[in-house]
């Protein structure tokens, strides 16, 4: 293996899956990714969080990990594999933001911004209308809603604290110390 970079993934789970609970489909999940070549360097714990938007659904697992990949893999690559381990867990896409057995994300590889930074800094700003009705139809990095949710930045915030969003030039723990408190109280220890 050659040089290689960081991928920060967001793990998240409301609905349950032949019989095993969000729980158990994340921790099989975080197993099933060496099988796509994706290899986990540091996985967090599990967390319980509201879901988001409140009212649409159960309550959600999310969890973070660090995955190591080499260089010349190329980050639509990694989406799909992960899109893969979502299927292999059940996942149909139906609805936008709507209950899924299993949600991977691509939070970030390295301090790659996709496909560029005019178009990630439109995604970020996006107003909050908005954001629940347009999807984007390629990969953006970082994931443009990453600095917004506790429900991502709490658990990351346990396995990269120092990554440096690379258009905001913010830590991860600094862009959780920036939510309300109330946000980050809802993320609870599973
Ligand atoms: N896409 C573009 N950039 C990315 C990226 N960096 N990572 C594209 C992943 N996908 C990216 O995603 C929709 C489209 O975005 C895809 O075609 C992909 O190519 P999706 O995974 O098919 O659909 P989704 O999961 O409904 O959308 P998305 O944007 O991943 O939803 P969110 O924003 O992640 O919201 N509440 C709690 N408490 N915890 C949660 O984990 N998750 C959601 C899902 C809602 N509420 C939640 C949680
Ligand atoms: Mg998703």
């Amino acid at each position: 293996m050659g040089k290689s970079v960081q991928a920060l993934v967001a793990f998240g789970a409301n609905l349950p899956f032949e019989g095993e609970s969000p729980a158990q489909t994340i921790l099989a999940a975080s197993k099933a990714l060496a099988a796509e070549g994706l290899s986990v360097l540091a996985f967090s714990p599990l967390y319980a969080t509201p879901c988001f938007p409140a009212g649409a659904g159960p309550d959600y697992v999310n969890a973070a990990a660090v995955l190591q990949v080499d260089e010349q893999v190329d980050a639509t690559s990694i989406l799909q594999r992960l899109h893969r381990v979502e299927t292999h867990f059940g996942r149909i896409r139906e609805q936008r933001w709507g209950m899924r057995t299993l949600d991977l994300d691509l939070v970030a590889l390295g301090d790659s911004v996709l496909p560029d930074a005019a178009v990630q800094d439109a995604w970020r700003m996006l107003p909050p209308g908005a954001q629940a009705k347009a999807t984007p139809d390629r990969l953006i990095l970082p994931h443009p809603r990453l600095q917004d949710r506790a429900f991502v930045l709490v658990p990351l915030a346990d396995v990269a604290p120092d990554w440096v969003h690379p258009r905001l030039g913010l830590t991860v723990r600094q862009m959780l110390a920036a939510l309300p408190t109330a946000d980050r109280a809802a993320v609870k220890p599973l």
